[in-house]
């Protein structure tokens, strides 16, 4: 299989971590969202990543839907997500507001970096970064124990926090969370992360 898209993007990120905690081998294609915007729409209609193109010639888009994919494969033993209950409500409710925050940060950083200088809009980057501080402060004052075994709320909440770190790092100093600080230090050393380890943020910058 083939995953479409570079890991500066958490959600292709967060699928990338997937893959390799569950064994799964996969080839990375790391064609640009922006820079090969033409060819990545022939992947995916809506030119947007992660895409997962199976052996098949399936072609998955949307991480949720992958990791769907990826939990249903392995079965409900190894899942990523519990199968059932107030385990799979709380892990649902972690993944929105860490691909909540990641939405608002990303809708805030295009518009402060894409978008024209001379046509951004200061009230509607400050509510995105308003709604992003929301979701991290709730993920803040969840419980994270560190002998837990690893799950897609872990996998997808310390993503947010390195993508965070690279865009708009005023959201999430350091020590402002420490139980998020100890979160990403514990997955970051894991294999898993190293190996899908983005440096930094690359996007085109205007004006
Ligand atoms: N809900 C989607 C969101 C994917 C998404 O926002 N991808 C970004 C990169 S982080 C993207 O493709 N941005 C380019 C665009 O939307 O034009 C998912 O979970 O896969």
């Amino acid at each position: 299989m083939i995953l479409v898209g570079q890991y500066d993007s958490p959600f292709v990120r967060r699928v990338a971590v997937s893959l390799c905690v569950l064994g799964f081998a996969y080839e990375h294609d790391t064609r640009s969202v922006f820079g090969d915007f033409d060819a990545m729409r022939k992947v995916n209609p809506l030119g947007r990543i992660p895409s997962l193109a199976l052996d098949d010639g399936a072609v998955l888009i949307d991480s949720a839907a992958i990791l769907d994919w990826l939990d249903q494969e392995v079965g409900p033993e190894r899942a990523l997500v519990p199968p059932a209950g107030a385990a799979r409500r709380r892990a649902l409710g972690r993944m929105a507001l860490a691909t909540g925050a990641i939405d608002k940060v990303g809708a805030a950083t295009y518009e402060r970096v894409i978008r024209p200088s001379a046509l951004r809009w200061p009230e509607w980057i400050a509510r995105c970064r308003m709604q992003a501080e929301g979701a991290i402060a709730a993920l803040a004052a969840e419980a994270w124990p560190a002998d837990a075994r690893i799950g897609q709320d872990q996998i997808t909440t310390a993503c947010m926090i390195r993508y965070v770190r690279m865009v708009d790092d005023e959201l999430l100093a350091e020590e402002k969370y420490p139980a998020l600080d100890a979160l990403s230090e514990r997955c970051e050393a894991r294999e898993e992360f190293r190996a899908t380890f983005p440096a930094e943020y690359v996007v085109p910058r205007n004006g």
